[in-house]
């Protein structure tokens, strides 16, 4: 005989209910869960960005200082709540069940199965956050790495075996020619100076190995390749004055840790002045001087190499020995 019902019934006697208590019962588990959707959105409603803060950010970086990386801020938090919500809902009707249907006897449970809505519902509902999830994710990714046709700065990223150049450019790709530049060496930190408030863009090319441009408030890096691969990428302004530490952040040899910068985001007027005392033949540190900035970096500094004579390739030295 083929069962018809979803619930198959053991040998043993099943306590029977009124329909009337199983009615009741059900009006009222659907209350409680309607209102602890109800409390969670409006906790969340009356909370609003605020909740990323309460959480410390739920470990994503504060402070982000690009309306790119507050879209992107945005979106973390927006998913953790969504990921907190739904744990929640799992996580009640575990103890829910666990309380519900605890053992009381030795009668046997009802065992359901080939339970349609309920298989449908575990199939579809992920499916729903999945396709959610993604469709807010493409829509921010589509916004932090487009680019426009006309930037208000331009500025190419040279980096090489161990540290970095700025160039600012009169125009984009590689036929543009540069106007002033920054040259880091292991003395001086290269200041790569910005003004706030402006939409910039970065043209990047390597020397030699593949490198990553990274400053950790624009909550972006991207790889600095060498070769005819020109990485570009835009943030639509700078919102903070101030100094940040650039970092790169692909493994590239020895002294890989060594390779940090400072952007230095300043006022668009002192921006035109910094980059026109480049232009009349100032070097970096006067032209910072001249606007009121610091000269030299102050996010951080040269790393001693400790490389002498003595130190430094030593193979030469120990080639063939042996212990
Ligand atoms: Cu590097």
């Amino acid at each position: 005989m083929v069962a018809r019902s979803s619930e198959v019934r053991p040998t043993a006697v099943r306590r029977s209910a009124s329909p009337g208590a199983v009615g009741r019962r059900g009006r009222r588990a659907g209350r409680l869960a309607g209102l602890g959707f109800g409390g969670a959105a409006l906790l969340v409603l009356l909370t609003g960005c605020d909740v990323g803060a309460a959480f410390g950010g739920f470990g994503w970086p504060q402070g982000g200082i690009t309306p790119e990386s507050r879209r992107m801020y945005d979106l973390w938090i927006a998913s953790c709540i969504a990921a907190l919500v739904v744990g929640v809902f799992v996580w009640g009707l575990i103890f829910w069940c666990v309380v519900r249907y605890r053992k009381r006897g030795n009668e046997l449970p009802v065992q359901t199965r080939y339970n349609l809505p309920m298989e449908f519902l575990y199939t579809i509902a992920p499916v729903l956050v999945v396709a959610v999830l993604f469709y807010y994710t493409a829509v921010v990714q589509t916004d932090v790495v487009k680019t426009t046709n006309n930037p208000d700065v331009t500025v190419e990223v040279v980096a090489f075996k161990w540290n970095w150049q700025f160039n600012y450019r009169d125009g984009q790709g590689v036929d543009a020619e540069t106007t002033a530049s920054v040259l880091g060496t292991s003395e001086v930190i290269p200041i790569l100076v910005l003004p706030s408030n402006r939409s910039i863009r970065f043209e990047e090319t390597s020397r030699d190995v593949i490198h990553s441009f990274w400053v950790p408030e624009m909550l972006f890096k991207r790889d600095v390749m060498p070769g005819s691969i020109r990485n570009v990428f835009e943030v639509s302004s700078l919102e903070s004055e101030g100094a940040y530490v650039g970092r790169c952040a692909e493994l590239c040899g020895s002294y890989h840790a060594f390779m940090n910068f400072e952007l230095r985001v300043v006022s668009p007027e002192n921006f035109d002045r910094f980059l026109a005392a480049k232009q009349d033949g100032a070097s970096t540190q006067d032209a910072l001087t001249a606007i009121g900035e610091e000269p030299y970096a102050i996010t951080t500094k040269p790393f001693e190499t400790r490389r002498t004579q003595d130190n430094f390739n030593q193979a030469t030295t120990t080639a063939g020995a042996g212990s």
